[in-house]
């Protein structure tokens, strides 16, 4: 039986066409960028390709500096920790907004900032599960506020932010504005020249690059202290070798994943609302989240009566790969911080499945997903009390 792999929030397959470049650069260009020798100077042909094509990708300008990082949780731990260290902890800001339904990266980055004495506000989120404009205008303050830290696209629910406007209220305040582009690369269109962003994370692996590897978009004269001191790799920004391999394969990974994104809205997006529809055929099922205010590949259902875990494994012991929602929270006993900032009441919490699709998703995959689902669900409920009982 061939599996189905539907949970791509989580990571995605490597195309084979970003492993194909990225093979030269282990065994063969293999010098050091920072090396004066031909081994060094060999590589900065296509280390300049890559960093074209991430700036082309976000619509990044000369000015602007994008700094390969190791993952999105550095990038987020850069921006935040540098701008505590720029801003807050000496002065002349206090504060720091983010949102209650960050990733862990982000929300636990910000605790850590309140040990050492700063004020982190966790705006809540509307009822279409987002943080609006009239919410940060409530919270924002030019004289305090030293970073507002929003993401682009949820990557429970898939619902994506007004960052555009968010980013304006930002301007308008003098403050810094930082999003966590790490759902939405590939998926919607990113471009700092539409949307006022100071920082802008994203990862490799969510767009069919390679894992530990992803950029952090720097608007152009901004300081930033570095979270990595050392060399001076990255005009002295992030310190360590670069990781040239990985970087290639972001580079081209980032070019496909744009030139794709008119398939991404067109078919994923059809192949996902098919899917959905097929989800919401079972009786006692919902969807969190208007359609059209979520990103094309991602659904994030509730199974009335069956717990979200046995799901999982039922589906994974029938071949679909989908998750509870965070991968890194998968083994986290805490109730989840997005669903209760969103109301989601705990049954609702208990009994939800996030999928996420890709551009490698197929329809006869979804059509067989649809089926082992609605199978699934018929088969735990059979066993269920707690669904026995609530009809
Ligand atoms: N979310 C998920 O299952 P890394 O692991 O550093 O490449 O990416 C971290 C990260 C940061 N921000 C957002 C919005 C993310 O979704 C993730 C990764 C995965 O939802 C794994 S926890």
């Amino acid at each position: 039986m061939d599996r189905i792999y539907l949970d791509n929030n989580a990571t995605t397959i490597v195309d084979p066409r970003v492993k194909e470049a990225m093979e030269p650069f282990f065994c063969q260009q293999y010098g050091n960028p920072n090396s004066l020798h031909g081994f060094g100077t060999e590589v900065h042909p296509a280390m300049r390709l890559a960093m074209d094509r991430l700036y082309a990708g976000i619509g990044a300008g000369n000015a602007d500096d994008i700094i390969v990082t190791s993952c999105a949780c550095e990038g987020n731990n850069h921006v935040l920790k540098g701008v505590y260290f720029d801003l807050v902890r000496s002065g002349p800001k206090s504060e720091i907004l983010t949102t209650q339904v960050e990733h862990p990266c982000v929300r636990n980055t910000c605790a850590f900032l309140e040990s050492l004495g700063a004020k982190v506000i966790y705006m809540p989120v509307n009822a279409d599960g987002v943080v609006d404009g009239e919410t940060l205008r409530r919270f924002i303050h030019p004289d305090r506020t030293a970073l507002v830290s929003v993401m682009w696209a949820n990557n429970e629910t898939g619902l994506i932010f007004p960052v555009r406007e968010l980013g304006e209220i930002c301007r308008e305040n003098s403050v810094l504005f930082h999003s966590d582009a790490v759902q939405a690369i590939g998926k919607i269109p990113v471009d700092v020249n539409r949307v006022p962003v100071d920082f802008l994370t994203f990862s490799a692996h969510k767009f069919h690059g390679p894992k530990g590897v992803g950029g952090l978009f720097i608007r152009k004269g901004l300081k930033l202290t570095p979270l990595i001191h050392g060399g001076e790799q990255m005009g002295g920004r992030r310190a360590g070798t670069v990781n040239v391999p990985y970087f290639v394969g972001m580079g081209l990974a980032m070019e496909m994943a744009v030139d794709n994104l008119a398939y991404e809205d067109r078919a994923v997006r059809r192949l996902r609302d098919r899917l959905e529809d097929a989800i919401l055929a079972i009786p006692d099922t919902l969807v969190v989240g208007e359609r059209e205010r979520r990103t094309p590949n991602t659904i994030l259902a509730s199974f009335r009566g069956i717990e979200g875990e046995a799901m999982i494994w039922d589906l994974n012991a029938n071949g679909v790969a989908a998750s509870t929602g965070s991968a890194c929270a998968s083994e986290s006993l805490e109730p989840n911080p997005t669903f209760a900032a969103m109301c989601i009441s705990d049954e609702l919490a208990h009994t939800s499945i996030r999928f996420s699709l890709s551009r490698f998703s197929t329809e006869e995959e979804i059509d067989q997903a649809a089926a082992v689902i609605r199978r699934s669900a018929q088969r735990l409920r059979a066993i269920s009390s707690t669904y026995k009982n609530s009809k």
